[in-house]
């Protein structure tokens, strides 16, 4: 399949309230798609990097560059999604831009001979558990008033954000109010260390399903420590870049669970190679979340449709985060997502509402 070009668009959308997080406060998604036009079809990818290199190293104008100056240029004539990764190899890093890469190509492959993302990754559902991730808040009440309004459209699982000074006293809040059968996690992006491992375990009394990358990034080894030190089972998510990352942190039992974002990791490809190799290990996994647009969630929840995908995900509604989505937006029912069946990613961008909220657009001739 011969790629014609591809387009770089940049589009700002704004959120429906702040989200706040232990590195920082996000009111506006500043988003990078790309359009891969073939003769056959057209494929689109969303590149999942945050304004700033606060959640990892990538950033979107820096993936906007890696990807001009070097990974486009590298393409093969004639792409299949399998090799635009063997390609893009020689490259360090930049998982987020190859990730937005590698999914437009495949789109376009995909869409050209009529068939699902869900199906070619191997998809066993047709629908998936909605879960919501709730950020830090500035007080208790307007917590438990934020975790009310979601249970009450049907997530059937919460996710607080914490960091040292907001952990235990809105898990506390929260289980008091809701009660003990709640599905509930946490999630630290980082922000401790092994010296709070004491104060950590006072979280096992509230019977989490897990505690997300309570420690660094590069901290796999203090990370198998604390998981001796506490009973909430540790899922990482930054630690985990590719399928070895993941094999390592299983070997060393630095987690039980694996949340699995195709941009995190590089791509689809290697997202279902993480699935496999947990699955085989018995380590269930999740499917995160970058505040997607419809593009990227559609994607997303077609990969959250596998069968080790045992927990549910942060896999909201559209409105979760946009008053107006890109696409025809995702809605609950009864609690879950529908898998999208058409082919490719099985949804587009309106062409509308992807007008009014582009910021630049730039065309590269292959
Ligand atoms: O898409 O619902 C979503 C976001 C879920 O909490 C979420 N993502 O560490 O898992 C995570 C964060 C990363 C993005 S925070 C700006
Ligand atoms: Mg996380």
């Amino acid at each position: 399949m011969k790629i014609t070009g591809i387009e770089l668009r940049r589009i700002a959308m704004p959120l429906v309230a702040p989200f706040r997080t232990s590195f920082g406060t996000e009111t506006r998604r500043d988003v990078l798609l790309l359009r891969v036009v073939t003769p056959d079809a057209e494929g689109w990818g969303e590149c999942v990097a945050m304004s700033g290199p606060l959640y990892s190293a990538e950033y979107v104008d820096g993936a906007a560059d890696v990807l001009r100056r070097f990974l486009i240029p590298a393409l093969p004539p004639s792409a299949d999604a399998y090799a635009v990764g063997r390609a893009l190899r020689p490259f360090k890093g930049h998982r987020m831009a190859k990730a937005a890469l590698e999914a437009a190509v495949l789109d376009a492959r995909l869409r050209a001979a009529d068939q699902s993302l869900a199906s070619f990754l191997g998809a066993a559902a047709d629908r998936v558990p909605a879960g919501v991730s709730v950020g830090i808040m500035n007080s208790i009440p307007e917590l438990l008033d934020a975790v009310a309004g979601y249970l009450e459209e049907g997530y059937i699982r919460i996710k607080l954000k914490i960091e040292p000074g907001w952990d235990l006293e809105p898990v506390r809040a929260v289980r008091e109010r809701f009660g003990p059968d709640v599905p509930l996690q946490v999630d630290a992006n980082a922000a401790y260390t092994l010296t709070d491992a004491p104060h950590l375990a006072r979280l096992d009394e509230f019977g989490l399903l897990l505690i997300e990358q309570p420690l660094a990034d590069d901290d796999m080894v203090q990370h198998a420590r604390l998981a001796r030190r506490i009973t909430t089972p540790i899922c990482l998510d930054e630690s985990i870049e590719s399928a070895e990352h993941a094999a390592a942190a299983i070997s060393l039992g630095a987690c039980s669970v694996i949340n699995i974002k195709p941009g995190r990791v590089g791509g689809y490809l290697e997202a279902r190679r993480i699935h496999d190799l947990c699955r085989a290990h018995g380590v269930a996994v999740w499917c995160g979340g970058m505040l997607e647009t419809g593009i990227g969630r559609a994607a997303n929840v077609a990969l959250a449709a596998l069968p080790g995908f045992t927990l549910p995900g942060d896999t909201s509604g559209s409105r979760r985060y946009y008053a107006t989505d890109l696409t025809a937006p995702f809605e609950l029912r009864d609690g879950h997502l529908t898998v999208p069946t058409g082919p490719g990613i099985g949804v587009d961008p309106l062409p509308e509402i992807l007008d009014e909220v582009t910021t630049s657009t730039e065309w590269i001739t292959l």
